[in-house]
This record gives structure tokens, C-alpha cells and sequence, in this order.
């Protein structure tokens, strides 16, 4: 964004000192203090939060919104691990539900894919002993013995401190054979919320914070890139959610590794935490406009659509998320087993390119790391003389 462009902004109407400070701060493009964190979620109307992660998002991105076509692998949904808010495990209930994939099954999905242009596989599920360094390892070097322009984007903290230490292999040693395998990219889950306290009642036996921290961290000095989530919306308090970026925030100033934050909205369906409500569609585009601003030195931000919904993906468009993921044909069932919006989460590049250009946006379809492979902005398909758009932008406040 150019300084004449900057003039172009309207400036925030509030009498609220404090936000017109931190309003100055985005303008100026100046980072937010901690404390300015939690005042914004204390005190920011979603009109001015709005506002200003509008900004951060134009003058990174303008309006171009990202997408990819990938396929999720689970290789199992038994886990050994008892998040509480997870609905996904078949360890202990419904464990005749339980699927556990072998090599050739997760190849067979793999082919499943042949004739269609994926650029990714990620491959993310529950933690069971059988599957270690070795197993994974040949995994990928099979994926890519089949499709070696397929980027792998797979595992986590949780599965890799497991494996490696099953295996008696340091952080460095195992990232190292799993990279050689064909490992490209780390994806963001296992984060939760890094807060010990809330760790604790929430994902108390899986790897903990400083672990998952570690393990970016180690990957990120290999040259590897990868991403970051954060559950939010059950027990934590604002200021968790704060500490966890702010966390994030330190660890790409020393790193730069991190491409893109996804915060997960807690999903209350079918797990140990269904008592608690879940938060409202306006909670969760405040939350990815502060995130916007709170992590100046991530490039995007990420709403997981078949999490969200279509409606409320193309929504948080103008509240500083310039990525919808973009699955085109996907098997995960992590979330519609928690209650997301989407029970059979697929969409064709035509609903997905059509669903980002409703808002007045610019789809873009990206790989893995942010290379353009297609700007579809002037892309017309057969059918769009009936297309109607999916919403206009409601004001909201
Ligand atoms: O870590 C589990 C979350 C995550 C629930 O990197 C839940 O591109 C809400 O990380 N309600 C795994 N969330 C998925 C993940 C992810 C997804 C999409 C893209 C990327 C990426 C990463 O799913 C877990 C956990 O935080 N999760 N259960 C639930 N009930
Ligand atoms: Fe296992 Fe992941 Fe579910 Fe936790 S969230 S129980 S680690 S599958």
C-alpha cells in the first residue's frame, strides 16, 4: 500500500483514546502491544476491529484471497491421547467406528487423486504406536515414488514427539529422515492454546507448548515452513488467547518460518467439553481481525471453511483473513464429527472461485508455500450467468 493509498483510508470514527492509539499504531504499521491485545478484545467494536485488520490485510494482500486444492489423508482415528474437546478419537467410545489405514490404503487415496490437479496432501490424525518414524518415512518416500510434484504437508508437534522419542530420535534427527523422505511442510494443529494452566485441562498427556514451540522452531532453522492454529472458544480467557499469539509472534521474529495463522473455533458436538456453548459468529471474525493485526509478521491469516461455513469464510474476508484453505474433494472428518457447519466439505474451483469473488475479492490459487498457479480474477465459467453470489456483506456491529 502506497502513502497516497493510506490517505485513501477513512479514518476510525470513535471517541474511545485508546483505540484511536492503536488505531494510529495499524495505520503507522507499528506493532500492538500485549495490552493492546487484550483491549481489543475487551473493548473493540467489530466495526473498528474490522477496520484496522482491513488495513493490515489490503496492504499485504490488496484483495487477493488465497486458495489450494488439496486432499486430506487421516490415517487413523484412534488416538492415545484424551483431548477433551476432541470428538475424533475411537480409543475408548464407539471404537468399532475406528479406521486404521496401512500404507496401501493411504496409496490407494493417494491414486484416488491421479487424474485431478491437487498440489497437496495433508495427512494429520489420531496417534497410535504402530505408526513411527519408519512407517511415515516410507509413506513418503512412496507418495512421491508415485507424485513427486504432490507437496506432503504432514504430522504435528504432537505426532512427531511421540514418534521420535518412541523411536529414541532428537527433534532434529527425526525432522532430518522425515525431510529426506519427502516431508515438505508442517501444518498448524496440535497447537491448542499454549497457556500450561488451560493445556493442562484440555490436552493434558499430549506434547506441551514449549515442545510444540521447540519443534516449529527446529524445522523453521531446517528452512521448513509451516503453520499455526489456535483453538479458541472453550475454557480460555482473552488474555490466553493474547499469550498464545504473542508466543507465535516472538518465535517468528527469531525464525520467519511461519506462513499462515488458523485460528480453529471450538466445536461442541459429541466430546467431553459439550456442555460448554459455542461462541458466536461475531466472537469469531473479532477474533480473526485481532489476530490480523496482532501478528504483524505473519503473512496470512486462515479460516478453515468446512470448520466455519461458507457463509461466514466469505464474511471474514473483510475481517482480515486472505486465505480459505480450499479443499476440493476432502475426507476429513475431525470437524464434522465436533458439529462444523460442513458435513460433506467439498466445493469445485468454480463454487470456490464464485464464493470469493461474491465479496468483490480476488481468488487466487496458490501451492503450498504462496507461489500464484492461477489468478482467477477474470476467469468466467459457463455457468456464471446464474450465479447470484451468496451474500452481501451484512454491517454487523
Ligand atoms: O489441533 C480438534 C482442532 C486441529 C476440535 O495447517 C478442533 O493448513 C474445533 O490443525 N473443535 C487439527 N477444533 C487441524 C489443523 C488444521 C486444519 C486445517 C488446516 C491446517 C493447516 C491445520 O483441529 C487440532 C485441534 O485444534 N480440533 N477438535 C473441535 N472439537
Ligand atoms: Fe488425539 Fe488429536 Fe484428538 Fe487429541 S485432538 S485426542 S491428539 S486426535
Amino acid at each position: 500500500m502506497t502513502t497516497q493509498d493510506q490517505d485513501k483510508i477513512a479514518p476510525i470514527w470513535t471517541s474511545n483514546e485508546n483505540i484511536k492509539t492503536i488505531y494510529s499504531k495499524v495505520l503507522g504499521g507499528q506493532r500492538i502491544s500485549f495490552e493492546d491485545g487484550i483491549y481489543l478484545y475487551e473493548h473493540g467494536k467489530l466495526s473498528e476491529l474490522g477496520h484496522m485488520a482491513d488495513i493490515v490485510r489490503r496492504r499485504k494482500h490488496g484483495d487477493n484471497t488465497y486458495f489450494n486444492r488439496n486432499f486430506h489423508i487421516e490415517p487413523t482415528n484412534v488416538c492415545i491421547y484424551t483431548c477433551s474437546f476432541c470428538s475424533y478419537s475411537r480409543l475408548i467410545k464407539k471404537r468399532e467406528e475406528g479406521w486404521e489405514y496401512s500404507m496401501d490404503d493411504m496409496l490407494n487415496i493417494v491414486k484416488t487423486f491421479d487424474d485431478k490437479p491437487v498440489t497437496e496432501v495433508h495427512i494429520v490424525g489420531g496417534v497410535l504406536p504402530q505408526y513411527d518414524v519408519k512407517f511415515y518415512a516410507e509413506l513418503f518416500r512412496s507418495i512421491k515414488a508415485h507424485r513427486p510434484d504432490l507437496h506432503i504437508k504432514a504430522l504435528t508437534p504432537v505426532e512427531f514427539h511421540y514418534i521420535f522419542k518412541k523411536d529414541k530420535v532428537s527433534y532434529e534427527e527425526g525432522l532430518r529422515i522425515l525431510k529426506e523422505a519427502g516431508l515438505d511442510s508442517i501444518p498448524g494443529g496440535g497447537a491448542e492454546i499454549f497457556d500450561e494452566e488451560v493445556r493442562k485441562q484440555i490436552a493434558a498427556d499430549k506434547c506441551n507448548s514449549q515442545q510444540w514451540l521447540e519443534l516449529h522452531k527446529i524445522w523453521h532453522q531446517m528452512g521448513g515452513r509451516s503453520n499455526a492454529t489456535m483453538l479458541y472458544g472453550h475454557i480460555e480467557s482473552f488474555e490466553h488467547r493474547v499469550d498464545h499469539m504473542e508466543r507465535l509472534r516472538k518465535l517468528q521474529d527469531e525464525t520467519g518460518g511461519f506462513q499462515t495463522f488458523i485460528p480453529l473455533k471450538f466445536r461442541n458436538q459429541d466430546n467431553e467439553m459439550s456442555h460448554l456453548p459455542e461462541v458466536s459468529l461475531m466472537e469469531d471474525l473479532r477474533n480473526y481481525a485481532i489476530s490480523r493485526i496482532y501478528l504483524d509478521n505473519f503473512d496470512h491469516i486462515k479460516a478453515y471453511w468446512p470448520m466455519i461455513g461458507r457463509d461466514a469464510a466469505q464474511m471474514s474476508l473483510s475481517f482480515g483473513v486472505d486465505d480459505i484453505d480450499g479443499t476440493i474433494d476432502d475426507t476429513t472428518k475431525i470437524y464434522s464429527m465436533a458439529g462444523s457447519e460442513e458435513q460433506n466439505p467439498a466445493l469445485s474451483t468454480r463454487e470456490l472461485v464464485n464464493l470469493i469473488k461474491a465479496v468483490h475479492k480476488k481468488p487466487i490459487e496458490r501451492d503450498t508455500l504462496y507461489n500464484v498457479i492461477k489468478d482467477y480474477t477474470n476467469e468466467t465459467f459457463p455457468e456464471d450467468e446464474q450465479f447470484v453470489g451468496y451474500l452481501s456483506l451484512p454491517i454487523l456491529n
